[in-house]
Formats: C-alpha cells, sequence, structure tokens
C-alpha cells in the first residue's frame, strides 16, 4: 500500500470540497511545519541547554519555559504571513495576536496552546502543541468577537504529542486521524487512520491530590469507577492524557474544586479542540453540565472545568454529578 503523507491527506480531503480555496489546507500545512520544528527542539532539548526557565512570566504569573517561547514564536510564525489567518490567540499572549500590517489577512481564525504541559518539560515526559480553527465572522467584527466564537463553530481541530514519537491528530469536521513523524524523511505518516474512542474504557486520569477540594459528588463518582474496576493514569499533560484515553477509552476530567472554582483547564484552545476532536471520534466532553462545545467563551483565557472521554464515562457522571 503507498504511504499516505500528512500533506496528501489533506489535500485529498480538499478535493472532496468543490468550493475549496486551498486556503484552509495551508494552514494547517503550517501548523504541521511549525510542530516538526517544535519536535527536533524538544527532542534535542537536554542536549543544548534549552532547558529551564527564563524570567518572564506569562499572562497567568506562571513562569515560562524556554521552550513555551520558542513554540509560541514557531507558531505564529508560520501563520502570520500566509495571507489566510485574519486573528490568532495563544495561551502565551494577553492580547489578541494581530496579523502585521505588511502581510493580508485571511479568513480563518487560529487558537493554539503551544507547548501544554510545560511543566513536564525539564522531566522528559511527553508534552504537546494543541489548536483549533474557525471561520472568520462579519467584516466588521472586533478581533475579540472573532474569538469568542462558540465551540461548534471549529470547523477544525488537532493536537501533537511531542512523546517517544511525535504525533500530530487532526480532524477537519470528518473522521479523525493521527500521522507519525518519520525523523528519517521529516514527513507525518498516516498512522491511525478513522480514531474511534472506545465507547467504555477502564482508565480515569484525574489529579487525585485535589480529592479533599472537590464536592461529595466527585469524590462519589471517582468511587464508582472505583468499584468498577478502573485503574488510574495521570501524566498532568492534558494532550497527553487525552490522547492515551483516545486511543484505549476512558475519562479525563479535571473538575472544578474548592481551589479552582471555574476548573484550570482553558475553554478556547484547550478544551475546544479537543472536545471537537473527542465528539468527532465517539466520544463526549462536558464542563460538569453542559456540553464543552455548547460554550461561548467570555473571555480569551477563560477557564472551564473539563470532563472528556468515552461516552459510558461521561454518562456515568451526568448521572452521579451533573445537578
Ligand atoms: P503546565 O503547562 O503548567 O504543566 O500545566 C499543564 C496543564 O495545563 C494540563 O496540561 C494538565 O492536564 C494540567 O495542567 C495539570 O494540572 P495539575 O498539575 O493541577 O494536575
Amino acid at each position: 500500500m503507498a504511504l499516505m503523507n500528512l500533506s496528501r491527506f489533506i489535500l485529498e480531503e480538499q478535493r472532496r470540497f468543490s468550493e475549496a480555496t486551498g486556503d484552509f489546507t495551508m494552514i494547517l500545512e503550517q501548523i504541521a511545519f511549525a510542530s516538526k520544528i517544535i519536535a527536533r527542539e524538544v527532542n534535542k532539548a537536554g542536549l543544548v541547554n534549552i532547558l529551564g526557565s527564563l524570567d518572564t512570566q506569562n499572562v497567568f504569573g506562571e513562569t515560562q519555559q524556554k521552550l513555551d517561547v520558542f513554540a509560541n514564536q514557531k507558531m505564529i510564525e508560520a501563520l502570520d504571513h500566509i495571507g489566510k489567518v485574519c486573528v490568532m490567540a495563544s495561551e502565551e499572549i494577553e492580547t489578541p495576536i494581530e496579523i502585521p500590517d505588511k502581510y493580508q489577512k485571511g479568513k480563518y481564525v487560529v487558537v493554539f496552546d503551544p507547548l501544554d504541559g510545560s511543566s513536564n518539560i525539564d522531566v522528559n515526559v511527553s508534552i504537546g502543541t494543541i489548536f483549533g480553527i474557525f471561520k472568520k465572522k462579519e467584516d466588521e467584527c472586533s478581533l475579540e468577537d472573532n474569538l469568542q466564537q462558540k465551540g461548534r463553530d471549529l470547523i477544525a481541530a488537532g493536537y501533537v504529542v511531542y512523546g517517544s514519537s511525535t504525533m500530530f491528530v487532526y480532524c477537519a469536521g470528518g473522521t479523525v486521524n493521527g500521522f507519525t513523524l518519520d525523523p528519517s524523511v521529516g514527513e507525518f505518516l498516516l498512522s491511525h487512520s478513522n480514531i474511534k474512542i472506545p465507547p467504555k474504557g477502564n482508565i480515569y486520569s484525574v489529579n487525585e491530590a485535589n480529592f479533599n477540594k472537590w464536592d461529595e459528588n466527585i469524590r462519589n463518582y471517582i468511587g464508582a469507577l472505583k468499584n468498577e474496576g478502573y485503574t488510574s493514569r495521570y501524566i498532568g499533560s492534558l494532550v497527553s492524557d487525552f490522547h492515551r484515553n483516545l486511543l484505549k477509552g476512558g475519562i479525563f476530567l479535571y473538575p472544578s474544586d474548592e481551589k479552582n472554582k471555574k476548573g484550570k483547564l482553558r475553554l478556547l484552545y484547550e478544551a475546544f479542540p479537543l472536545s471537537f476532536i473527542v465528539e468527532h471520534a465517539g466520544g463526549a466532553s462536558i464542563d460538569g453540565n453542559i456540553d464543552i462545545l455548547d460554550k461561548v467563551p467570555q473571555t480569551l483565557h477563560d477557564r472551564t472545568p473539563l470532563i472528556i472521554g468515552s461516552k459510558y464515562e461521561v454518562e456515568l457522571f451526568k448521572k452521579l454529578v451533573a445537578k
């Protein structure tokens, strides 16, 4: 069978839409390109003294790791000049990222977390990039309006895991497909076609150190999973925990707790893209009560509780916990 690389796959998907102009294809190609550069740096991080913190802090007061800054720059540089994007948002930058005047603006809005799980960088644990793509709203819209679209308005989303191998997983509204980077040729090759999350798994992923800060219902939910024989896996990098559960089934949750009343994870560029993927793979995601994709961010960096994974475990959460 002929090898299917990411470019060919994206092009073949584009051909199914007679009205497609290739703009969207170019955005995906550029994100894949940025992720290869990020993967290269992640892989040699221990060798070239790129590890460690910069003195700067991001908008949440967290110390930025050098690789966070690097990944953020590469994502912006890959997308700002191609004339296909009108505005971007990144976890690392407080305000919308405008396209410089010297470049043409396009009809897409791109949101991303350039390097998720950055506290794992120093210890050689898998980290990732998450992205989502919206269409621009009407011309007179402000940058903020374009970034405050409902999750269901996403037209594509994906993530890259920098793990034992680098994988690019994306969905443009049809199936979810995964590509593994072959470093010898520098190409992402189709390795996981039409990914479907098992309807029920046996893994739960949660930071159980927060147990005493949870509502009783959440404690009972975890207790119910334990009684059903579930096992626990928690990496602390959302992309990696999500990726494992997407392939094996199960549930990831970061619920609200006494300390994080609105949850910890970000709605626009973490919860939305992964929820888009999980729904297209046959799973579900809620914030505790409503579907994540039905939410609309009030600000760029809104947080949300996130319960995401196989249908069975999300339904059980609704039954035991949702109000
Ligand atoms: P860092 O980027 O600071 O490592 O945070 C990672 C993250 O946003 C997400 O990737 C994890 O799922 C979650 O936070 C882990 O949070 P806890 O450390 O509170 O469990």
